[in-house]
């Protein structure tokens, strides 16, 4: 059984579509073994990202994660990962594929809606950013 982070990026909550994403990953097949509504602090958007601290979009993309509230996801399921990034879809919006939520609610690199993390490790290093252990539900 596998596990990924999948975040509702503020631009996803302020379209009022949180239930229609989540909804999406429950019905896959994928548990919910943790969820929270939370502000991302500076550092903590650094840290999620810190791949890309060398990017020159790294400085708008921790702005835009700090932008306001976010829902922040533990998902448990086989082949959770590469499940999640498919329904997420590309990562440009304006090529993500139709019926996939990238695809459906957003037009561009920048406001893409989800994070799902990418791999193993991604995961690894992702979910203790926004998650204590002992809030991981076990059901
Ligand atoms: P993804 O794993 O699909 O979220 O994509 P990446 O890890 O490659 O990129 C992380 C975030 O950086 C994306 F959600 C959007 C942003 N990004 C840009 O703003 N510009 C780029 O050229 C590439 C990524």
């Amino acid at each position: 059984m596998e596990r990924t982070l999948v975040l509702v990026k503020p631009d996803g909550v302020k379209k009022h579509i949180v239930g229609n994403i989540i909804e999406r990953f429950e019905n896959k097949g994928l548990k919910i073994l943790s969820l929270k509504m939370m502000k991302v602090s500076e550092s903590k958007a650094k840290e999620h990202y810190s791949v890309h601290s060398m990017k020159p979009f790294f400085d708008g993309l921790v702005s835009y994660l700090t932008s306001g509230p976010i829902i922040a996801i533990i998902l448990e399921g086989d082949n959770a990962i590469i499940s999640c990034r498919n329904l997420a879809g590309a990562t440009d919006g304006s090529k993500a594929a139709a019926g996939t939520i990238r695809g459906d609610f957003s037009l561009n690199i920048e406001e893409n809606i989800v994070h799902a993390s990418d791999s193993q490790e991604a995961y690894n290093h992702e979910y203790k950013i926004f998650f204590n252990e002992n809030e991981i539900m076990d059901y």
